[in-house]
């Protein structure tokens, strides 16, 4: 489909376009689409922009992913689909290995999914042979690699599910997610919830962690002050905000 560019929701229905792509070619599944729009209906709320505490989450990951031993950055199809520079851009900043864990697991699909960051510049792909398992994790997310997932002390995982957040917590690691939704249950479990588009987020983080890789004496005092439940009542507070503003209307001109 030709959608127009003069069409006043092009990047959004764009980006709709991009997944569809990536589900026909078998990276994205179809509850990829429905995880897609219920982010894009939190994302509305949100003014389709980073908020100011979503920011503040954005240094936050940045100084835990700067100051980790193994840090590790988990991909599913969505977000391989949307933001595989991104992911390889941030990967290489921190640096960071890469780990495609999927929770509708197909060899073919991870194979897919490894092939398509490579193109995008990646190296070294963890996925394909899992050779240990998250505990007490029944999915399939749990298999993972002792070299990356498994035994990262950081790990990002953004648009993760909420069971495999919380067994990574209970693993003792520090658990970066990013979701949209601030009640999910991996907003609730993650050790630094970042609530905020993915595409808008990852370069934000990267951007800190380019900042903050020279300068370990901030990066410790970020993560020593960070306040998880703080921010996440921050993210509450702007969107009552956005709500009360948009409840009173739009202004009227004085004349
Ligand atoms: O590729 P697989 O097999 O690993 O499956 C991936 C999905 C996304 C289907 C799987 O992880 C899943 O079912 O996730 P959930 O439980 O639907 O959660 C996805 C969360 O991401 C939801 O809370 C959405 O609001 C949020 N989300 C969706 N798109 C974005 C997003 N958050 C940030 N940026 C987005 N672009």
């Amino acid at each position: 489909m030709k959608i127009p560019r003069s069409h006043p929701r092009y990047t959004s229905l764009m980006t709709r376009e991009k997944l569809v792509k990536a589900w026909k070619a078998g990276t994205v599944v179809p509850e990829g689409l429905i995880a897609h729009g219920r982010g894009e209906a939190w994302d509305y709320l949100f003014g389709e922009e980073t908020s100011a505490p979503a920011l503040v989450a954005e240094k936050a990951a940045a100084a835990f992913l700067v100051r980790a031993k193994r840090p590790a950055i988990s991909v599913n199809g969505n977000v391989a689909s949307l933001a595989a520079r991104e992911i390889v851009h941030l990967a290489k900043a921190v640096p960071a290995r890469i780990e495609v864990n999927l929770f509708h697991r197909s060899d073919a699909r991870v194979r897919r999914i490894v092939r398509s960051l490579e193109r995008a510049g990646a190296r070294g792909v963890l996925g394909l042979h899992p050779d240990t398992r998250i505990p007490r994790l029944d999915s399939a997310r749990a298999l993972s690699h002792r070299e990356g997932i498994h035994g990262a002390d950081v790990v990002l995982v953004p648009l993760e599910d909420g069971d495999r957040a919380e067994a990574l917590a209970r693993m003792g690691k520090v658990v970066i997610s990013v979701d949209l939704n601030p009640l999910s249950r991996t907003s609730q479990r993650a050790t630094v919830p970042v609530v905020d588009e993915l595409t808008r987020a990852l370069p934000n983080i990267e951007k800190f962690v380019r900042e903050l890789r020279g300068d370990s004496k901030e990066a410790r005092r970020i993560a020593r002050t960070y306040d998880r439940d703080g921010n996440l009542r921050a993210v509450y507070s702007f969107l009552n905000w956005r709500l009360r503003t948009l409840a009173r209307g739009p202004r009227r001109r004085k004349r």
